[in-house]
């Protein structure tokens, strides 16, 4: 089995509709957890106002009967609100750092209106659905998925250690999703001066799969892997203009001897562990048992309140870009994102691995592997 997905939806469209195939037979799904994960993706410090219009809720169309899959594709619906896209006016000028120019050329367009409707990151409401599934198939295998922000603008969390211990009480009380809460308060504080500058920003989060086996993707062929799957999949959020796994950039500037990861073994539990865990959990595109830890870089929003110089698209005169309702800053949001396309990714790469049409037998598969790296 191969999972595979789909979205569809404009962000003013009437749904955002989203398809996942090759979930496999049995799996109870938790719609609660989808909506709570929407919710998610929803919140945080710096939102702007359509998130107070909308109330995503996920509703399963296709693909279950009395609350379990059936092994067939799953289709998503999630309903939006703010339904007008027929009645939007025309936009002419582009905003810098935005789809819009490059989509009207693309498109032979004259119209901005029709390239920023599948543009706007409004269709992530549909990965984070569809990342809700495959998050309630990984967790039957033990594994979690978190995310936090460590920077946003200038200001950074000081001494982020990687540990999934205690996290999620802590981001439930950040605005931000940040583990520092004194950070937290002065990234909202950033946030607030931004916005009275009619400005936005950007920052950076971390996003950890805790409990992923080894041996999920491959060497043998470039597109296997897991790593490559990771970066890609987090670079499709809009506005992530960079990845890092583990260390990442700062691998760069170290000697070997302070990069690798040492090698153990606990004799108790019969496993092999790292002292340290710079590879960010994978080794050689393979997942290696550690915590799987990704970064990504997020640029600040392109719809600025006071616009930058742009050209009007018709007329080629200088002229402001265009000024839409926005949001400040989204990186906490982009996080939940990542969590969710990272959950599709080892998802896929789980049932690569493991096979199965069905719960149980994938079950048995994971259990006999896990079993035979016990006795090595
Ligand atoms: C978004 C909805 C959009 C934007 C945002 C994400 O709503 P609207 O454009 O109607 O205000 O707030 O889109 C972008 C950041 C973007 O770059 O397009 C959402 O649901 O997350």
């Amino acid at each position: 089995m191969h999972i595979r997905y789909l979205t569809a939806g404009e962000s003013h469209g009437k749904a955002l509709v989203s398809i996942i195939e090759g979930i496999p037979n049995g799996l109870r799904l938790d719609t609660g957890l989808i909506d709570r994960e929407l919710k998610k993706r929803m919140k945080g410090y710096g939102r702007g106002k359509r998130m107070l219009i909308e109330n995503d809720k996920a509703e399963i169309l296709s693909g279950t009967r009395k609350g379990k899959t059936l092994g067939s594709p799953i289709a998503i619906l999630i309903k939006n609100k703010d339904y007008r896209i027929e009645a939007l006016s025309a936009i002419t000028s582009p905003r810098p750092g935005h789809a819009d120019l490059a989509g009207v050329l693309k498109f032979e367009e004259t119209d901005i209106r029709n390239i920023l409707e599948r543009a706007s990151a409004r269709e992530t409401a549909s990965r984070v659905a569809t990342g809700a599934i495959a998050r309630i198939l990984l967790g039957n295998f033990g594994i979690e998925i978190l995310s936090h922000v460590t920077a946003i603008g200038g200001v950074k969390a000081e001494g982020e250690k990687l540990s999934f211990k205690g996290i999620k009480g802590t981001l439930e009380k950040s605005p931000v999703r940040c583990r520092d809460l004194r950070a937290s308060r002065l990234m909202c504080r950033e946030i607030d001066k931004a916005k009275a500058r009619g400005d936005t920003l950007g920052g950076v989060f971390e996003v950890v799969a805790c409990g992923v086996p080894v041996g999920l993707g491959s060497y043998t062929q470039w597109d296997k892997r897991l790593d490559a799957a990771l970066a890609r999949a987090v670079m499709s959020i809009p506005g992530v203009k960079g990845v890092e796994v583990g260390s990442g950039f700062c691998a760069a500037c170290e000697p070997g001897s302070r990069v690798h990861d040492e090698i153990l073994f606990n004799g108790k539990l019969k496993k092999f562990s790292r002292r340290t865990n710079n590879a960010g959990g994978i080794e050689g595109g393979i997942s290696n048992g550690e915590n799987i830890v990704l970064r990504a870089a997020m640029k600040p929003i392109a719809t600025l309140s006071k616009p930058l110089a742009s050209v009007n698209i018709k007329s080629k005169k200088t002229t402001k870009a265009a000024v839409e309702r926005a949001d400040v800053c989204v990186v906490p949001s982009a996080g939940v994102i990542a969590e969710a396309v990272l959950a599709i990714e080892i998802a896929c790469a789980f049932t690569e691995k493991f096979g199965g049409d069905s719960l149980p037998e994938m079950k048995r598969n994971y259990e006999g592997y896990i079993k035979r790296l016990r006795k090595r």
